[in-house]
């Protein structure tokens, strides 16, 4: 597991060979904590002016389920009201102490705040409440590096949390127990923090020379693919990407019930009909308040969907903040630049919902996505038909004219279009003496295909069909 403790200590023992010119570990090694030590955890949310409380209810839902993927055992939640933000200690001091005694009373290991927060807030409430403390955005980043697999998806990982580390390096430790470690924890003692800075500044630079290289490999696979329409899963975390993956295209994708289960992407060639082969992608999920820094970091994993043809957009339909998920799920592509692609909506789990007469709105509503159940294999056949539409929705229809001779052009045409028809015939053009067998030619493709097949057009632009004489 790529922790924040983890990083610092390669980036220590770079220093340690630097100077000795051996590898000496020079830092302690925390415990790791079992799951029958669980860390207990209080949660704290906020209802600002003109935010309404169910909606922070159901953050702090979704707050225990991350707490709960990361190995916590959620002892209680707080939610109080804020009329004002105070720059240095978020909450009101009447407000931290009562904090500070709940953790007192339950003997807490871990405070976790819904809303992201500034160093300095973390800082001052930490020191205040004596306890451990982390924001969404921290225990985000526990869950990434606890699910990261792969090289690539560990090297993102890393590189996220040293940047995150890196503003955070000025923390109080001192009242906590450095030994201890746990969830966040795995981090610098204080008296390493100007060295430790430097460290990780080394790190961050070479992870992301690391970085440029994976980007170059996939960027050489994916020549290789350039044919097919390249087609990519996206959707809240959790939804049922990586079930439907697996049902459309056979895959064995890990999909569990947790948030964050894919970290990597898989791609497989997949067929949506009887002639139509398309690569699928499955990829790492969103969620509301995604850092930043890992949507910069997961820019190589995202990649897949950056460069995507089309979108499916996969949805959990009996979800009930689902229609918000939506939003941030296309915040999020907006913020990738792949919102303008061509995308199918999915409305997944529908074997899920508590009343049948919930579809038929959703299929009112949304007359032009899927409704599937990815689980028990319901609407599959629908997917592909309606994603086949939206593929071809936007397809280029051309008539030309070709030399039969001209093998290399027919042959490329074959491969990226759709042939509509085909008629041997004779054609000539107005400085050639004679006719010259020809093939009139009508076909549809992706636009994305318009840059190769042009030039080989060109060259044939002067023909004529000759008009049969009666
Ligand atoms: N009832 C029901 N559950 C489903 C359906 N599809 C997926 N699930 C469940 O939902 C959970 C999440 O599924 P995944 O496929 O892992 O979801 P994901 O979108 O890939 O999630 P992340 O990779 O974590 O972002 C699993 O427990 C699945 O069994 C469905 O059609 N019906
Ligand atoms: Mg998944």
């Amino acid at each position: 597991m790529i922790t924040l403790y983890r990083a610092l200590r390669v980036a220590r023992r770079l220093k340690t060979d630097n100077k000795r010119g051996g590898s000496v570990e020079i830092f302690t090694v925390h415990n790791p904590l079992t799951s029958l030590e669980k860390e207990k955890a209080i949660l704290i949310g906020v209802v600002k002016q003109g935010e309404s409380r169910v909606d922070v209810e159901d953050s702090m839902v979704e707050l225990g389920l991350l707490a709960d993927t990361a190995g916590a055992l959620v002892s209680e939640q707080i939610i109080a009201p804020l009329s004002k933000v105070s720059a240095s200690t978020y909450l009101g001091s009447g407000k931290i102490q009562e904090i500070k005694e709940v953790v007192e009373e339950l003997e807490a290991d871990l405070v976790i705040f819904d809303d992201d927060l500034s160093p300095i807030q973390m800082r001052n409430i930490e020191r205040e409440i004596e306890c451990k403390l982390l924001d969404r955005s921290a225990l985000i980043l526990d869950i990434f590096a606890r699910h990261a697999r792969s090289a690539t998806a560990k090297t993102q990982v890393e590189l996220a949390q040293l940047e995150y580390l890196r503003t955070r390096l000025t923390r109080h430790w001192t009242h906590l127990s450095r030994q201890k470690g746990g969830i966040g924890m795995r981090g610098p003692g204080e008296t390493q923090i100007e060295t430790d800075r430097r460290m990780i500044g080394l790190r961050i630079a070479s992870l992301k020379e690391r970085m440029v290289k994976i980007d170059q490999q996939r960027t050489t696979q994916r020549k290789g693919r350039s044919e097919y329409t390249r087609v990519s899963l996206v959707g809240y975390t959790n939804a049922g990407k990586s079930t439907l993956m697996n049902a459309l295209a056979d895959t064995d994708v890990l999909a569990e019930n947790r948030l964050f289960a894919t970290l990597d992407s898989t791609t497989r060639l997949t067929f949506i009909a009887v002639n139509k082969q398309i690569l699928l992608s499955d990829t790492v999920g969103f969620i509301r308040k995604l850092p930043h820094r890992l949507i910069e970091s997961f820019k190589s994993t995202l990649d897949e969907t950056r460069e995507a043809d089309v979108l499916i957009h996969v949805l959990d339909a009996s979800h009930r903040r689902f229609h918000e998920q939506m939003v941030v799920v296309n915040q999020t592509l907006s913020e990738l630049g792949a919102n303008d692609k061509p995308t199918l909506l999915v409305f997944n789990k529908i074997d899920a919902l508590e009343e049948q007469g919930h579809l038929a709105a959703l299929k009112e509503e949304y007359p032009d996505a899927a409704f599937v159940s990815a689980l028990r294999g319901i609407g599959l056949t629908e997917v592909k038909n309606r994603l086949l539409d939206v593929i071809e929705s936007d397809f280029v229809e051309r008539d030309v004219i070709l030399p039969v001779t001209d093998q290399k052009a027919m042959a490329h045409i074959r491969k990226v279009g759709e042939i509509l028809s085909e008629e041997y015939t004779y054609g000539k053009t107005s400085y050639s003496e004679q006719p010259e067998a020809v093939v009139h030619l009508r076909f549809r493709a992706a636009p994305k295909y318009s840059e190769d097949i042009e030039p080989l057009l060109a060259r044939h632009r002067d023909l004529q069909l000759i008009e049969e004489q009666s």
